[in-house]
């Protein structure tokens, strides 16, 4: 099922198209808003079987225990230092832009106290615990993605230990997997449609008195995953997996359109999975692990918006940051990327934790919460772009890379 070149470009011709009618109609575009929701919708419903029968088959043919350990380790490390690089990236383009500088925006009272009072994101630890389901099957019904993960792992390592009897559950999860593909397939055709129905009203929404007493903030925002992008996932790949990195973004360019309209990482894990494998060569074994699990902890994007925007909040206030500060920061935004979901507008709940970390003012949060969604879809699309850079270096270092 490889996505076809022309929907690709069907897909890069509903944005631009979306573009258009969004400066054209303005607010009133919003009318085409519901086919953006639907098409997330159907690539959400996917997730949980789709994670389910992928982890569950990869972990089962993986087979050997060893492999199995040193595919989480690398996995959760390469998560934890990408994570802090782009942190301290976020950090030091913000510093450099100092967006926050020289700015009248006045900031009302309700926006403020609405933000301050914004629901706090889960901390590092709890999201550990609660990562042991007490019911599996609420897990899946609740598309709970850490926890079908902890799930499909038990069940894998149980079908290796029990062997030959369970060869029947095996093949119901392989045959479930390739059938959960190519409904992801079947999707993926009217994607050119949601993303026109997604992008639209965003463009529609935002009118450039909006955006531009921000612009710096998205420009800081926008410099800093790009560089993050060429220079640190650019960099794995070649080294780790000897990937020339033109291939990798090229094959990750669907999965990336689908993150940027959606603002959803665990939306767009079919499609990432999808791109991963038939574009990339990675083995089911090692995607179906890495990927749920990133679209999940984590989260690069996120942390680069984190640093830019406590910087720029810290600069709206005339407050200085401290080294031990800048420090803190790091800490907390790479243990509070651990807890945050991958749906829309999460990195803006992290926020709340981060600033607080900090002492920076909540309040700050209502400045920018005003043009969250578009650095929502900027940040989304490093955060899988990142996982995905992640399947391709664990394979490449465990020489299990097709080519
Ligand atoms: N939208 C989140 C995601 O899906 C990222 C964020 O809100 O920071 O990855």
């Amino acid at each position: 099922m490889k996505l076809k070149f022309n929907l690709v470009t069907q897909i890069f011709i509903a944005f631009v198209v979306a573009i258009i009618l969004g400066l054209i109609f303005g607010k009133s575009i919003e009318v085409i808003k519901p086919l953006g929701d639907l098409f997330l919708r159907l690539i959400k419903f996917i997730i949980a079987p789709l994670i389910l029968s992928t982890l569950v088959v990869g972990i089962a043919s993986t087979g050997d225990p060893k492999q199995l350990g040193r595919i989480g380790m690398k996995t959760i490390v390469y998560y934890l230092i990408t994570t802090a690089l782009a942190i301290i990236i976020g950090l030091a383009v913000a510093l450099m832009f100092s967006p926050g500088k020289g700015l009248d925006i006045k900031l009302d009272a309700s926006q403020a106290a609405e933000a301050a009072s914004a629901e706090k994101a889960p901390g590092a630890i709890q999201t550990l615990l609660e990562i042991v389901p007490t019911n599996p099957f609420e897990a899946l019904a609740t598309a709970n993605i850490l926890q079908i993960i902890f799930f499909a792992i038990f069940i894998g390592i149980a079908i290796t230990i029990v062997g030959k009897r369970a060869q029947p559950v095996l093949t119901f999860f392989d045959a479930f997997s390739e059938i959960m593909y190519k409904v992801t397939g079947m999707i993926m055709k009217v994607a050119p449609i949601g993303i026109l129905g997604l992008v639209a009203p965003v463009v529609g929404a935002y009118g450039l008195s909006v955006l531009l007493p921000l612009l710096k903030v998205i420009l800081a925002v926008l410099v800093a995953c790009i560089l993050h992008m060429i220079f640190v996932y650019s960099s794995a790949v070649r080294v780790f997996a000897k990937m020339n990195p033109i291939r990798f973004f090229k094959g990750m360019t669907p999965a990336g359109m689908v993150a940027f309209s959606t603002a959803s990482s665990a939306g767009t894990l079919p499609v990432t999975i999808q791109n991963v494998e038939e574009n990339l060569g990675v083995p089911k074994k090692i995607s179906s692990f890495v990927l749920p699990l990133g679209a999940t902890i984590n989260m690069d994007g996120t942390a680069i918006y984190q640093g830019v925007s406590v910087v720029f909040i810290a600069q709206f206030f005339n407050l200085d940051l401290s080294m031990m500060q800048l420090l803190t920061v790091v800490l907390t935004t790479v243990l509070a990327s651990i807890g945050t979901a991958g749906v829309p507008g999460a990195g803006l709940i992290m926020l709340t934790m981060v600033l607080s970390s900090v002492g920076l003012p909540l309040e700050g949060i209502a400045l920018i919460a005003g043009i969250d969604r578009i650095l929502d879809m900027l940040r989304t699309l490093v955060n899988i772009i990142g996982d995905a850079s992640a399947a391709v270096v664990v394979a490449g270092s465990e020489r299990e890379l097709e080519r």
